[in-house]
């Protein structure tokens, strides 16, 4: 049996929670392969109950799924315990959850470094989520990072903090001016956390090839989106890991000859949080009407996303890098209501077309979007629940978005529930 990996195909918010959620059903292992509490992930239930997940991967909340935090994530052990507790607080089963003994810790000093980093840059900053994503992997790149399994023993994991905050509070003090962090008490902070969850620790990389081996079925889940990839992305407007399908095997310890469906999620618009360029962004008010209409604030930090028309560009890139089988469109009822909904086919930059994402940064920066016109529908979407019930009009913008992104359509979101989804394949 495979392993299936899910993916964000543009800037993240793609709806990956809600899909992870429905297959849960599915698969025995949900895994997160990166990133960190930057994620937010949404799931709605059958009785309405709406859950926000950054940290968690989105199984969790189908009790007979083994839940696994991969070696490719970065842990902020507060953040997991209250993240935990919430669960908890509302009747979650939380007992399935696993960790992985790799997965490197995201620390106090990393927070704060992330947050005057951002403020430091200015108008040049990336709008981070302040959650110290880039500064702990920047750490694990440069082999000086704590790891989860640090917890477990104590000389170690005082030796390594020590070490950090010799440089780390120079950078604070000369760099930011900013008073530095005392070693004891970030040790003593993260040795306190990690006792409440050291029974969650596990080698989770053979046990999820143990679980492969024995027939189950693993859904390795993204965060962020194929835009987002520190190597594919929008760089520098991008997050520090890679939520690519190449960074499922790397993040989870599963090869890549194991994965066998991609499934890319796909808004039927395209949206983006924090700064970078995004070639069909609406500044209007359509774009305004986009973000009301789809609800488009942040799950982890409530900003407003940025708001575009659907972009076709993007689609075949996300489908070639990642090798997207199959995709899910997501929040087409979104779009209810308008007379011409234009779909971004190709860029202008520099006065010739390409319909391919460009070589260089500069020029996605000066990339127009070139528009194809699609005749919109006015019938609300929410309680459709086969193809054929759609309108004539968004069945033909369906297949138009299928034509020009390079992978079949085989699901469509009507809605943010559960059995708000139309099944073609
Ligand atoms: P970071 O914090 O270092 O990962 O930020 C780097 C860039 O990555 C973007 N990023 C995201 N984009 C969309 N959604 C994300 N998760 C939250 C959500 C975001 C929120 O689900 O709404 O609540 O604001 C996410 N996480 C990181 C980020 O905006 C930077 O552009
Ligand atoms: P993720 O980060 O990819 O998991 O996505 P988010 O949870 O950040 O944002 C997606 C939002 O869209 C959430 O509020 C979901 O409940 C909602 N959603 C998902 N699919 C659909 C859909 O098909 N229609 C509508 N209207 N909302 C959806
Ligand atoms: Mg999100």
């Amino acid at each position: 049996m495979p392993a299936i990996v899910l993916i964000g195909a543009q800037w993240g918010d793609e709806g990956k929670g809600k899909a992870t959620d429905i297959l849960g059903d599915r698969v025995q292992w949900v895994v997160r392969y990166q990133g960190g509490n930057n994620a937010g992930h949404t799931v709605v239930l059958p009785d309405g109950q709406d859950f926000a997940l950054h940290l968690i991967p989105s199984g969790i909340l189908t009790p007979s799924v083994t839940n696994v935090i991969g070696n490719g994530v970065v842990v902020d052990p507060g953040v997991l315990l209250d993240e935990l507790a919430g669960l908890e607080e509302r009747g979650v089963d939380t007992s399935k959850l696993l960790i992985s003994a790799d997965a490197h810790l995201i620390m106090p000093y990393h927070v704060a470094i992330d947050k005057v980093t951002e403020r430091y840059l200015g108008k040049a900053k990336i709008g981070t989520t302040g959650r110290g994503i880039g500064p702990a992997y920047q750490d694990k790149v440069a082999r000086v990072g704590v790891r989860v399994q640090d917890l477990l023993d104590e000389s170690i994991l005082r030796k390594k903090v020590e070490a950090a905050l010799e440089v780390k509070n120079q950078i604070l003090a000369k760099v930011y001016n900013r008073t530095g962090l005392s070693p004891n008490e970030v040790v003593d902070t993260v040795l306190a956390a990690g006792e409440k969850f050291a029974h969650r620790i596990a080698d989770t990389r053979l046990l999820l090839n143990q679980a492969l081996e024995q027939g189950e079925t693993v859904l390795l889940e993204g965060s962020q989106g194929t835009l987002l990839d520190v190597d594919h992305g929008t760089y520098p407007f991008v997050t520090s890991s890679n939520p690519t399908s190449g960074g499922a095997a790397t993040g989870s310890g599963i090869a890549p000859t194991r994965i066998d469906v991609v499934i890319g999620i796909l808004k039927a618009y395209t949206t983006r949080v924090g700064s970078g360029p995004f070639p069909s962004e609406l500044t209007d008010e359509m774009g305004e009407r986009l973000r009301k209409a789809g609800g488009e604030f942040g799950v982890t930090t409530g900003r407003s996303r940025r708001t575009g028309w659907f972009d076709a560009v993007i689609a075949r890139y996300a489908a070639r890098v990642n090798g997207i089988t199959d995709y899910f469109l997501t929040k087409l009822d979104v779009l209810s209501g308008l007379d011409t909904v234009p779909i971004c086919v190709g860029y202008e930059v520099d006065g010739f077309r390409t319909d391919e994402m460009p070589m260089t940064q500069t020029d996605v920066h000066h990339a127009i979007p070139i528009y194809e016109e699609m005749a919109g529908w006015w019938e609300d979407l929410s309680e459709c629940r086969t193809f054929e019930e759609l309108p004539a009009n968004a069945r033909a913008y369906v297949e138009r978005i299928e034509q020009l992104s390079g992978a079949r359509i085989s699901a469509i979101g009507v809605g943010p529930g559960r059995d708000q989804t139309i099944v073609r394949h």
